[in-house]
Parts: C-alpha cells; sequence; structure tokens
C-alpha cells in the first residue's frame, strides 16, 4: 500500500489543488495509517489537562523525560535528544511538486510518486509496538479568518506535548472540522518500531529516531510526511512543515501571506502605537527581538509572535497579521537575565527544554544563562561536565518550549481574529561586515530587493556548516513551499494591491564585526534605539542620507546617548563600504542567476541600479 490517501493532483497546467475535506476524510486517512504503520493502539489527543498528566507520567517512567526541581521549575522537563536528531535536516528536507520547475532551484525536488513509494516502504509497520496519536490542532485562533485546521499523526508523545504549547490542540480544533472543512495531513514517525518484521521485540529508547530521515511536502495536495526525527522543525509538523512550506503554498493561491517573521506592537513614549513584522533567518534573534526590553525611557514593546507571521491585505486595504502559533519554540544559548529577561520569566514554568544541560539542583542551564557557568553540571547528553571539560553544556540549538501566554510581554490582542495592521516591515541577518545597522527601503521593490538579497552566516538551527555566508531571502530559504523567484512577484504583487498602504520597509544588522571579531553593536535592549528611527522615519520626524543601499541615519539622527562607541565603530556601522558593496553586488548578480528567466523584472532593475549607482559611489 502506498500512501496516495488523496486525489493525485492532475498533470499540466491547472494543477488541481486542496486537501482532504471533512471528518469522513479524516476518518479514513487515520485507518489508512493504521494499516500502514501498525501502531499497537490509537490516542485521539482532546488537549486536556489529564491527558497532558498522564503522557508526561508515562515519558518520565519510560527515562524520555526528567523532571525538573519543583519550586526552581514548576511543571517542567528536560529532554535529551539523540546526538543525532538535534536540528533541521535541511538536504533531507523535500517539495513533491508535481512539476519539478514549481519547487524551484533553492529547494530539494522529488518526484511526488517516486516519494510516495519510498514513504509507503518507510512507514510501513513504523509503528509496531507503539502508540499512534491523531492530533487535531488549529494555527491561529479557531474561527479566525486565516486560521486552518490540521491533523498530525505521530508516534511521538514528545511531539504530542510539544504541539499541545505550540498550537491549539485538541477537541476544540476537532469539532471545527464540519462535513466540507479543509484540512492538512501530517504525517510522522520517529521511525523507530518496537517489534521487527519477524514478531521479536525491540528495545525502546528515551529519543528514538532513525539515521534516515525524510520530511516530505506535498503542495497540490496538502500532505505532509515526516520519517526518522523527532526534533523541532523536522517534527513539530505544524510550524514549519505546515504553518510556513505548505501555507505558503496556500497564501500564494490565494493572496496572502505565510512568513518567517515575529510580530511586535511598539509603543513610543510620545504614546503612539506601531505594529512592525520583522524576519530574520534561524537563529538570528527573533525571539530576542519580539520580547525585547527597551533599554531607553518611555518605550515599550508587546509581543504578538516569535517566528512565524500569516499576512492578508485586509478590507481597509492595510496588510494585516496574526501570529498561527500559540507557544515559542525558543534557541536556549545566548538567553540569560541581561539579554533576555522577558523570555526567562516566559520559562519560568510549564515549560519542556531540549538539549539544555542539568544542574545539581534540578534547574536548567545553557552557554549564556548566567556570566559564569555553574562548577559541575550534567551536559546535553547526560554527561558529567565541568567548565574545564572544554565542551558546550547546552547544544548550541537547544530549545524551551513555552506557552505564549506565559510571556509577560504577550500583546493583550495576540490571538484576535483578525490580528494587527503592520506598518513596518523589517529584513535582519547575521552579517559580520557589509550591511549597516539600519536602512530604508526607497519603496516596496526596493523593500522586496532588501528582502530577496538576505544573506546571513548560517547557525546551528540546521544542520551544516556554521558561519558561512548564504542567501536566506526573506529568511524563507529554507521555509518556501514554492520557487523562491515567485515568492518574490508575490510580494510584489501584494505590494501594488496594498499601494500606498503597504508597511514602510527596512533592513537591520546587529551582527557586524569588528576587527577583533566582537560585536560593535550591543544588540538586545539597545535595538530600541534602532527602533526609535524607524518609528520617526515612520511618523516623518526624522531624515535620511539617500545612498545606493537604501536611506541611511546620520549619526545625529540615531539616539545613540550613554553608549559607549568609538567614533569608528559608529562610522562603520552607518555608512556604506563601496568596495564590499560591489562585491556584494556581484554575489547578488550570481544569486539571482540561479533564477534564470524567473527573476521578477523589477528586481533586474533594482540590480542594474545598485550596479550602477555603486559604479562611481566613492
Ligand atoms: P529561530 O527560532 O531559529 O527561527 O530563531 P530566532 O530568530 O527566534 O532566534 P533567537 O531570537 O532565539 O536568537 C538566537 C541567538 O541570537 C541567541 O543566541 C541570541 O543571544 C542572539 N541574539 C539575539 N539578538 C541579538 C542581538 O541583538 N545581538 C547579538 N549579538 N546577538 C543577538
Ligand atoms: C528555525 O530553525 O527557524 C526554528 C526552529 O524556528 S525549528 O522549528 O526547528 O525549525
Ligand atoms: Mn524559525
Amino acid at each position: 500500500m502506498t500512501p496516495s490517501t488523496f486525489s493525485p493532483a492532475l498533470p499540466g497546467p491547472s494543477l488541481r489543488t486542496g486537501g482532504p475535506r471533512g471528518r469522513q476524510a479524516l476518518e479514513s486517512w487515520v485507518r489508512d495509517m493504521r494499516v500502514l504503520a501498525q501502531p499497537d493502539r490509537i490516542v485521539w489527543i482532546d488537549g486536556s489537562e489529564a491527558e497532558r498528566q498522564r503522557i508526561t507520567d508515562e515519558m518520565v517512567r519510560a527515562g524520555s523525560l526528567i523532571p525538573l526541581d519543583p519550586e526552581l521549575r514548576p511543571g517542567s522537563h528536560l529532554a535529551r535528544s539523540d546526538p543525532d536528531d538535534v536540528a533541521r535536516v535541511e538536504d533531507r528536507t523535500f517539495i513533491c511538486a508535481e512539476r519539478e520547475a514549481d519547487a524551484g532551484p533553492t529547494n530539494n525536488w522529488r518526484d511526488p510518486a517516486a516519494m510516495r513509494e519510498e514513504l509507503g516502504a518507510r512507514f510501513a509497520g513504523a509503528m509496531r509496538g507503539r502508540t499512534m496519536y491523531v492530533v487535531p490542532f488549529s494555527m491561529g485562533p479557531l474561527g479566525g479568518a486565516i486560521s486552518q485546521l490540521g491533523v498530525q499523526v505521530t508516534d511521538s508523545p514528545y511531539v504530542v506535548l510539544s504541539t499541545r504549547i505550540m498550537t491549539r490542540m485538541g477537541a476544540a480544533a476537532l469539532a471545527a472540522i464540519g462535513p466540507d472543512t479543509e484540512w492538512v495531513p501530517a504525517a510522522h514517525t520517529v521511525g523507530m518500531p518496537l517489534v521487527a518484521d519477524d514478531g521479536a521485540a525491540l528495545p525502546d529508547v528515551p529519543w528514538p529516531s532513525n539515521a534516515v530521515k525524510i520530511i516530505a511536502h506535498f503542495p497540490e495536495t496538502r500532505e505532509i510526511w515526516s520519517y526518522g526525527s523527532g526534533y523541532g522543525g523536522n517534527a513539530l509538523l505544524a510550524k514549519k512543515c505546515f504553518a510556513l512550506r505548505i501555507a505558503s503554498v496556500m497564501a500564494r493561491e490565494e493572496g496572502w501571506l505565510a512568513e518567517h517573521m515575529l510580530l511586535l506592537r511598539l509603543t513610543s513614549p510620545a504614546g503612539r502605537t506601531h505594529h512592525i513584522a520583522a524576519a530574520f533567518p534561524s537563529a538570528c534573534g527573533k525571539t530576542n527581538f519580539a520580547m525585547l526590553t527597551p533599554s531607553r525611557p518611555g518605550w515599550k514593546v508587546e509581543t504578538i509572535g516569535d517566528d512565524i507571521a500569516w499576512l492578508r491585505p485586509g478590507e481597509d486595504g492595510r496588510l494585516w497579521a496574526i501570529n498561527p502559533e500559540a507557544g515559542f519554540f525558543g534557541v536556549a544559548p545566548g538567553t540569560g537575565e541581561t539579554t533576555n529577561p522577558t523570555a526567562m520569566a516566559t520559562m519560568r514554568s510549564n515549560t519542556i527544554f531540549t538539549n539544555v544541560a542539568l544542574t545539581p539542583e534540578g534547574d536548567v542551564w545553557w552557554e549564556g544563562r548566567t556570566p559564569e557557568p555553574p562548577a559541575e553540571l550534567t551536559d546535553w547528553r547526560g554527561l558529567p561536565w565541568t567548565p574545564a571539560s572544554g565542551r558546550p553544556a547546552a547544544h548550541p540549538n537547544a530549545r524551551f518550549t513555552s506557552p505564549a501566554d506565559q510571556c509577560p510581554t504577550i500583546s493583550s490582542d495576540w490571538d484576535t481574529l483578525d490580528g494587527v495592521p503592520i506598518d513596518a516591515i523589517v529584513f535582519g541577518g547575521r552579517r559580520a561586515s557589509n550591511v549597516p545597522l539600519v536602512s530604508e527601503a526607497a519603496d516596496w521593490t526596493d523593500g522586496v530587493f532588501m528582502g530577496a538579497t538576505i544573506a546571513s552566516e548560517q547557525t546551528a538551527a540546521a544542520e551544516g556548516p556554521v558561519g558561512e555566508l548564504r542567501f536566506d531571502p526573506f529568511a524563507m530559504l529554507p521555509f518556501c513551499g514554492y520557487d523562491m523567484a515567485d515568492h518574490w512577484a508575490h510580494w510584489l504583487e501584494i505590494g501594488g494591491r496594498l499601494g500606498r498602504h503597504a508597511p514602510r520597509v527596512f533592513r537591520v544588522n546587529w551582527f557586524r564585526k569588528d576587527d577583533e571579531g566582537r560585536y560593535v553593536w550591543p544588540g538586545f535592549g539597545d535595538n530600541i534605539r534602532v527602533l526609535d528611527w524607524i518609528v520617526r522615519r515612520l511618523e516623518h520626524e526624522v531624515g535620511a542620507a539617500v545612498s545606493p543601499i537604501g536611506l541611511l541615519p546620520r549619526r545625529h539622527d540615531l539616539d545613540l546617548a550613554g553608549l559607549d562607541l568609538s567614533d569608528a565603530a559608529v562610522r562603520t556601522m552607518l555608512t556604506l563600504d563601496p568596495r564590499g558593496w560591489r562585491s556584494e553586488a556581484r554575489r547578488i548578480e550570481q544569486h539571482f542567476g540561479r533564477f534564470d528567466g524567473n527573476l521578477p523584472a523589477p528586481l533586474a532593475r533594482r540590480l542594474r541600479k545598485l550596479q550602477h549607482d555603486l559604479a562611481d559611489y566613492a
């Protein structure tokens, strides 16, 4: 049997798209999954507290969750993953569109029929001896205008408990599936059955997974199939697989956007309120930005989302955004009382920590949590650790999973049905050189150009070479479910529809380094100084210098009071280095060259203008 439960898309120019609809389709899919994966039992998840308690107790007994000290970390647990299952696996993530061209040059494409066959073989018997949980969930508040329903089947109780935090999971989501309601099917197995083909029992481990991993998406039929991993975006299928890869395809067809963006509401000392959406690549500071504690008086930041935004043009012509998630799956290392006290408060309780270190008192620790490490710890792999060990105590991609409503700065309307109207869009990345602290796009096309040309030094959020510079357009390189160049065209089209209501667009870089490799900009709470300039730009209260790469603040435009910054450092952050940018423009030309024939003409023109303007810029 192959996992082709739904009518396959028709080949040819008018592909049939859309997922399954209704309860009957759900029940027959669950039956098919049972026949295929052969679990011992099926549990329909209702989302109740009793259910959470029961699954938690089972996991603690199995050694898969370690309870933390009830005083220090109430209701919280530590999970240690398999050391080979610690981050997203981009080279094992596939877009199985009917036509290869629809996946575009930046995605791994697989023929859908061939992938169905492979998945059918892998999933066959994969859940033997385990429980298959059926997990209904809503992305976005139930009943919201662009909320979407999904159902994940999984043999991982860790995924169930995490999805309970990250989404609106359970009976209400199931009840929302009416006779004709579309829902996204997401099939997941860790790929480690407890019964061999010959019937012999196989041993279980605290973190089951498989050396072979496959994260597959079928955009036309809105299906997700994930095999072999229990970690993060590989396994919490509601998150990247659904809310970004599949949702981006839906959004393109239906005229909205699914983006890798945080959302925040900012109130200025004058009492004016603005909403900001910001795209940064993985582990580049979205959570910290969304929870920013302003270092300047009078400012207030309220958190709406830290990772994913769904945005749509509203009836008033403006761009409205929701956070489709209900929790944070945040990077632990680098998060501490000085850098992000709001995140620290959010994870005070009811949190699942994964791959952090354990203190002798039963609390958690990671690099950056306190200035000095404790004298002894148990590291993320369960081994004794001291500061002399010479290796990180926490995995660099260790994460906390906490409910959004535990965040002390959560906005009172973070879960309103319609979302919030966006005033400014910010693009960022990790750039040791070239990209200035902040610049503003001249217009929407220039803003799309900024988004399309984000480059960033790679982080531990994905398997791969950490520190290597790569283009990560719109911070969506690993998350766009269709051709990236079509994504840019879609952005240009949305801008056309928004017209004069379009948000203004900015680019920031907190990660500029000096010759000794130290960060030039203090970052974190001081990023409010950049938001201050952005808000004054929105309010037409401050000027800017025109440059080939956008509008730049002049030194006196920025509030730098009280910062210990040398003149050279300020100049580095605020001025354009023509030589650096001429080579940047060459890299952009190569980057655009990958999309041959499909690059939107306005972006090609924008690049030529950049090259022309830089040619005689001294
Ligand atoms: P994903 O969840 O992977 O999509 O990442 P994210 O963008 O939400 O990343 P997060 O905010 O968790 O930041 C990850 C790392 O960036 C942490 O180690 C932070 O310490 C660091 N970071 C965040 N903001 C700043 C900043 O302003 N300056 C510097 N130097 N580092 C920062
Ligand atoms: C990211 O890598 O951008 C994340 C973490 O937000 S994961 O959910 O694992 O993709
Ligand atoms: Mn992310």
